[in-house]
């Protein structure tokens, strides 16, 4: 009987035809990504708990696009996971969610009409849900992405999931969301400063979050006030994911693949931007190096110039352009 390793083809929802990684057991192939760390992906068939099946196919030929065949799900989550994966590595030299090159696993067609998906720690894995309406499954790379971030941090800095650092854990989600769709830049979802634009959850079109101008969701603040940790961490961590647009693009109006952004400062001084690459080495780098569980955001503040420091060095372009960015979102020293 052969076993090992292979490169499927699957067609998601959300990014075409891509390629996944698989495995052959005997006659069979499954949808378990043995060149990352063995990562599997199930089909929770509407239960919420344990791991259902794992996704099998006899011609490693995977999805067709559409929600109606179960695998299209399993598709666009197993590519959300390797993306995010192949970033990380290739990007900052991190090899998984724990650094040791384990794999977690994604569960898909978690409940009925679950508008959501999720983290966990306790099972080390992924959850999606297959929407309700207008809402699609939970299965975009940037949901994935931000997701599995979840995972990173807390096996990082492990900022406390409640008042600042909560909100500085949901923005460490969101940058890493933004950065994998980048990384990846398919060609029918290029990378972009929202989150959720895929999903639908609004029935109108909008995505659930803006990092240029949290505020346009009508709930997340753009810059940080005394009490901010206090507002749900979905929406304490708008400065922040503010923080990381001013950095990579400056502050102003700006069309990036074909989006237009517009982003004030809130002292209305401009930012120039360092780009999207250093910005994101820099909390990368913070995360991972000098944040800890109840890092705030002044704290926050200094974790990044510590980093940009290592980086790019004391009183660099970067270093000073990394410093008005905070500026820009109303921390200062
Ligand atoms: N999708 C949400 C998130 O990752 C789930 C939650 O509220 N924890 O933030
Ligand atoms: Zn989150």
């Amino acid at each position: 009987e052969y076993q090992g390793i292979e490169t499927g083809t699957g067609t998601g929802q959300y990014n075409g035809q891509v390629t996944l990684g698989t495995t052959l057991s005997g006659s069979t192939y499954e949808m378990t990504d043995g060149t990352r760390g063995g990562h599997k992906t199930y089909d929770l068939n509407g239960g919420s708990s344990g791991t259902g099946t794992l996704f099998t196919d006899a011609d490693d030929v995977w999805g067709n696009g559409l929600p109606s065949d179960r695998q299209t799900a399993g598709v666009d989550a197993a590519f959300g996971a390797q993306a995010t994966w192949d970033y990380y590595k290739d990007v900052h030299g991190r090899n998984g969610i724990k650094n040791d090159g384990v794999g977690a696993y994604s569960r898909v067609h978690y409940g009925n009409n679950y508008v959501n998906a999720f983290w966990s720690d306790s099972c080390f894995c992924m959850t999606y849900g297959d929407g309700s309406g207008n809402a699609k499954p939970l299965t975009a790379v940037d949901v994935a992405a931000h997701e599995m971030t979840h995972g990173v941090t807390s096996n990082t800095a492990g900022l406390i999931y409640s008042g600042e650092s909560g909100g500085l854990n949901e923005a460490t989600s969101d940058i890493f969301a933004a950065a994998v769709e980048f990384y990846e830049n398919s060609e029918t979802d290029p990378g972009d400063y929202l989150v959720g634009e895929k999903i639908d959850i609004n029935g109108n079109g909008t995505p659930l979050r803006y990092m240029d101008q949290p505020s346009k969701d009508g709930r997340s603040k753009d810059a940080w006030y005394s009490g901010i940790g206090s507002i749900d961490v979905h929406y304490s961590s708008g400065p922040a994911n503010h923080w990381f647009y001013l950095a990579s693009e400056g502050s102003g109006a700006k069309v990036v693949n074909g989006v237009s952004y517009n982003s004030p400062t809130s002292d209305g001084l401009p930012v120039t931007a360092i780009g999207r690459d250093a910005a994101a080495k820099i909390w990368y780098r913070a995360l991972s190096t000098y944040m800890t569980s109840s890092t705030n955001y002044a704290a926050a503040r200094t974790a990044t110039l510590q980093a940009a420091a290592d980086l790019y060095g004391f009183g660099s372009e970067t270093y000073n352009n990394t410093a008005n960015a905070w500026a820009g979102i109303n921390v200062g020293p």
